[in-house]
Parts: C-alpha cells; structure tokens; sequence
C-alpha cells in the first residue's frame, strides 16, 4: 500500500437515495464541550476533512456524511458532525436515518427487537431516534426531530429574474423558505432540474440579503440556504417537493429537516394536526412519512415536535487514504 498521511474507515449507506458516508474512525475526537462547539471547531480547522470526503473524486457535487463522535452530553449514545459538500449543517435528517441504520447494521449499539431506541448527540440538541428492526436488520428508522417552528408566514422578496415572490419561513433543524413550485413558473418535471436549481439560488441569495432568518435562541444559526419548492400529490396529506440547496443540487431523499420545517408550516396554518399523516416526496420520488408528535415553543414561538419515518441501506465499507503525493488532498467541485 502507498504511503498515507491520513486514514479513515467509512460505512456507505444512503436514505431513500441520498447518501450518507457515516465515518466510523480516523477523524478522532473534535475538540468542543457540545456538539455544536465541535461543528464549530471542526468547520474552523478541520474543514480539508470534509472537502477531502465530499469533493470529488473521493464524492461528488451531492454528497453528504456524519463523523461519529463520542457524546458530549450523558444521556446520548453517540455524537454526531454532518457533513456535505455545502458545509456543516446543525442538523440532517436524512443522515441521522443513515447514521441509525449504520449503527445497528454494525453493532455499534445495543440492538433490540422490535425497537432499537438511540439517543444521538447532534449540534441543534439531543436527537431520539427509534429503529424498527427485524431479523437484526434495521427496516426503517423514525427520528423524533428538534422543535420545529413556523418563523414567518407570506413574506415577500425580490429576486432577481423573477419579481416579487412569496414565500413562508420555517426551521426543522435548518432554515427552509418554503415556495408552491407554480410562483416561480416551472412544472415538476425533471427535465426542469437546472431551471429550479437556478431559481432556488436566486431566492436564497436575495432572501439573505433582504430578509435574512436568525433562530430565536442562537443567533449562530442563521441564514437559508434551502428552498422547498412544493406540488401537491394526490391528496392534501401528500406532496412532492424540489429541495434545491446552495451552491446548487437537490436533495435525493425528502429532506428529513426540511419535511420537519414543511409540517411546521402546515400545523401554522392549520393545514394538519395530531393524527395526520404527511407523506413527502423527493425529486426522485422516494418518500418520507411525518407526524406531530408534540408542541412546545422556540423562543416564545409555537413549535412542534416532529417525527419522521424513512428507509436507509448499507452499502459498503471503505478505508479512505491519503497519498503524500496526490494533487488533490481537498478534492474539488467542477
Ligand atoms: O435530510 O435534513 C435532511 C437534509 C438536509 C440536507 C440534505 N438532507
């Protein structure tokens, strides 16, 4: 084997078709007393780690991951740091389902049937997560997310190319500006992926300009950086969305934070309620089920508690190195 200046090992998994390079070891123990301080340090002198797992050739202009940590906090079994090749977010649905199926998949926690009950360590708070598992084998994976809240509904900005459009703004572990995909003018279809993605850019660049989201209880998290442009399906409890995210792809999966963010929404407008399913559809088609579990408040904003049901699968193991010599050691993006 040629030389290596860093090793680590990764389980492949991907949820409903995004995937989740779920780092097992290698990275060791990110310096901060909470998961959020560890992001933090992470995003500020680690981040060639990220880039080197995410950026191709190791990823591509998709990809997504979570370093396993130790907890921070007593009552968690694990910690966890997303990553993806946009950044660090606080939180990431659709990893914490890869991440719960990994742990089970490789015996990382005590496995118990029917219901395997992890407590994960994230950077937006203590995150429960219950997995039904059959024949040792996790079936599908129900994360009761962080409060999530409705921070404005019917605001209004100008972008660019396309005037003024209305938009609601809702948190589920990320900011997400929730758009009816008819407002920008485009259909659902996918041959109009790049003409959605353009758009999304544009809103988001003129939302954080004009009208910038902060969260009420950490001023560190702010900004939006995800568009939910929505189509009904074939009832009101099932919809399509487009999740176009910065610097410019979509979600596979249905995008578990922002499914939170959607139902927040939807209970702010009195559109769903305790006991009604939502099933939320991705780009590709693969779906997530959401319920209202809970309410509390954010910073004196109502909120909910929401629980989201999705599907992952292990795809593999690798053991990523890095030669002195290669010319790429943070990867790139084209
Ligand atoms: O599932 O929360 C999610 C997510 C965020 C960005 C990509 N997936």
């Amino acid at each position: 084997m040629q030389p290596s200046i860093r090793s680590v090992t990764t389980v492949e998994s991907h949820t409903e078709g995004m995937p989740t390079r779920v780092v097992t070891s290698g990275v060791g123990e990110i310096p901060g007393a909470t998961m959020f301080e560890r992001r933090k340090y992470f995003m500020e002198n680690m981040d060639e780690i990220r880039q080197w797992l995410m950026y191709e050739p190791r990823g591509h202009s998709a990809m997504s991951g979570a370093i396993l940590q130790t907890s921070t906090r007593p009552d968690a079994d694990w910690g966890v740091v997303y990553i993806e090749v946009s950044g660090c977010l606080p939180m990431c649905g659709h990893g914490t389902i890869g991440v719960a199926t990994v742990l089970v998949g490789k015996r990382m926690v005590t496995v118990v049937e029917p219901i395997t009950t992890i407590r994960l360590d994230t950077p937006a708070g203590l995150v429960v997560v219950e997995v039904a598992v059959k024949d040792g084998k996790a079936e599908n994976v129900t994360i009761i997310n962080v409060p999530s809240f409705s921070l404005a509904l019917n605001q209004k900005v100008d972008v660019s190319g396309f005037g003024e459009i209305i938009y609601d703004m809702a948190f589920g572990g990320n900011f997400y500006a929730i758009i009816p995909i008819e407002r920008v003018g485009i259909t659902f279809e996918r041959h109009n992926g790049q003409a959605l993605l353009n758009a999304g850019l544009a809103i988001s660049s003129a939302i954080n300009k004009q009208n910038p989201p902060v969260h009420p209880e950490n001023s560190e998290i702010a900004g939006c950086h995800h568009i939910d442009f929505i189509s009904q399906g074939n009832d009101k409890f099932h919809w399509r969305n487009a999740m176009a995210i910065n610097p410019g792809w979509f979600d596979r999966s249905p995008c578990g934070t922002g499914t939170s963010a959607r139902l927040a929404q939807m209970a702010a407008l009195g559109e769903i309620s305790e006991g009604d399913v939502l099933v939320n559809e991705s780009w590709i088609g693969s779906q997530f089920q959401a319920r209202i579990v809970g309410r509390t408040e954010v910073g004196g904003i109502p909120a909910i508690i929401p629980a989201i049901t999705g599907r992952a699968w292990i795809m593999g193991e690798s053991t990523w190195i890095l030669d002195p010599t290669d010319p790429f050691p943070s990867g790139f993006l084209v």
